[in-house]
């Protein structure tokens, strides 16, 4: 059966759900002007955002993959949350969820490095009611890491810094990445030593991403709110890095429902229970208050 466009319907099924929860993707901040990864519009045109997500990337050029990442962390650093993220943070207060969906938990998944979602959910927190007792908000996931933190290539420490916009002046001298078009050489090629290093044991310091190959973060806890899950809404994603890719899939192996949020049709979604096509950042909000 083709899937349902019904908002009526989907309020339905979501009062029913027990367990609920939502995988987002890049989609979910484009309306935040951050560019998605496989859009074809972004500034990095000459490089491919997957060839620099990778280990051997890194270790074959960091200069070229720490220029790729400053500059994301400084659009980040200029983003602010949209109305998807707030929608997603508003399900995330047991209160309000428990007004659409009495009997369900709810726990938010992003692929999302860009801390967009944590910051609209301390925002929501911040202007919340303040009762004799407030439940805490329901737990979100960033399973690739976070722009905003380095990992020490040497001695592993994880530091959490988005509040410098540059991590080294090296960084803050290169400017905006090459256009379409412009030649490599526009590039610069950062020795070694004045990239950004560890505070503790001058160590190389890399993105604090999970790049290709690489085991994402929270997978314990993933695995078993998406186990146990009979609602899964899927947000803003292409469906194609693994293992987020397979949560809908799962959900739907178990008996529930699949919610899918996209500018436009992804791989199986014809498979899905509802499908909801256009910006997320109005068809969620429309479709859950
Ligand atoms: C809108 C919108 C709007 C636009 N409203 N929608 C073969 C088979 C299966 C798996 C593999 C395989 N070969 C290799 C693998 C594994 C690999 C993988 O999946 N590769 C695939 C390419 C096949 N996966 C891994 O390596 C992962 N690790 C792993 O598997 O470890 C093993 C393990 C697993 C489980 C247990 C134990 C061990 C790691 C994956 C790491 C991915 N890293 C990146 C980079 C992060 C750092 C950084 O940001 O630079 O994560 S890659 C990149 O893709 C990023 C994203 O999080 C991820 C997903 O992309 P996303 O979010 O879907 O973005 P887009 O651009 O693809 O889609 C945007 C969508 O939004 C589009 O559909 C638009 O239409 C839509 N949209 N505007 C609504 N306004
Ligand atoms: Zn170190």
């Amino acid at each position: 059966m083709a899937p349902s466009n019904s908002v009526t319907a989907f309020r339905d099924a979501l009062r029913q759900s027990k367990s609920i929860v939502a995988v987002a993707g890049a989609g979910l901040s484009a309306a935040s002007g951050i560019s998605t990864f496989r859009d074809k519009g972004g500034y990095w045109k000459k490089y491919d955002p997957r060839s620099l997500a990778t280990p051997e990337a890194f270790a074959e050029n960091p200069s070229l993959v720490w220029q790729f990442y400053h500059y994301r962390r400084s659009r980040v650093m200029e983003a602010s949350p949209n109305a998807a993220h707030y929608a997603l943070a508003t399900l995330s207060l047991p209160e309000l969820l428990g007004t659409i969906a009495p009997q369900a938990n709810f726990t938010f998944i992003t692929q999302n490095v860009d801390s967009l979602s944590t910051r609209a959910l301390n925002e929501v927190l911040q202007k919340r009611n303040s009762g004799a007792t407030i439940p805490p908000p329901a737990p979100l996931y960033e399973m690739h890491g976070r722009l905003a933190d380095t990992i020490c290539t040497s001695c592993k420490r994880k530091e959490t810094n988005l509040a410098n916009k540059s991590l080294c002046p090296a960084l803050e001298t290169t400017g905006a990445p090459p256009a379409y078009g412009e030649s490599e050489d526009a590039v610069a090629d950062i020795p070694l030593a004045e990239l950004p290093q560890c505070g503790h044991c001058g160590g190389l310091l890399r993105p604090g991403v999970v790049w290709f190959g690489e085991t994402p973060l929270h997978l314990d806890e993933i695995d078993e709110a998406v186990g146990s899950a009979d609602m899964c809404l899927v947000v803003g994603t292409s469906s194609t890095v693994y293992p987020a890719a397979g949560y809908a899939y799962e959900v739907s192996s178990q008996g529930g429902k699949v919610a899918i949020f996209n500018m436009e049709r992804t791989d199986g979604d014809d498979e899905s229970d509802f499908l909801f096509l256009g910006p997320c950042e109005q068809t969620l909000p429309d479709a859950l208050f």
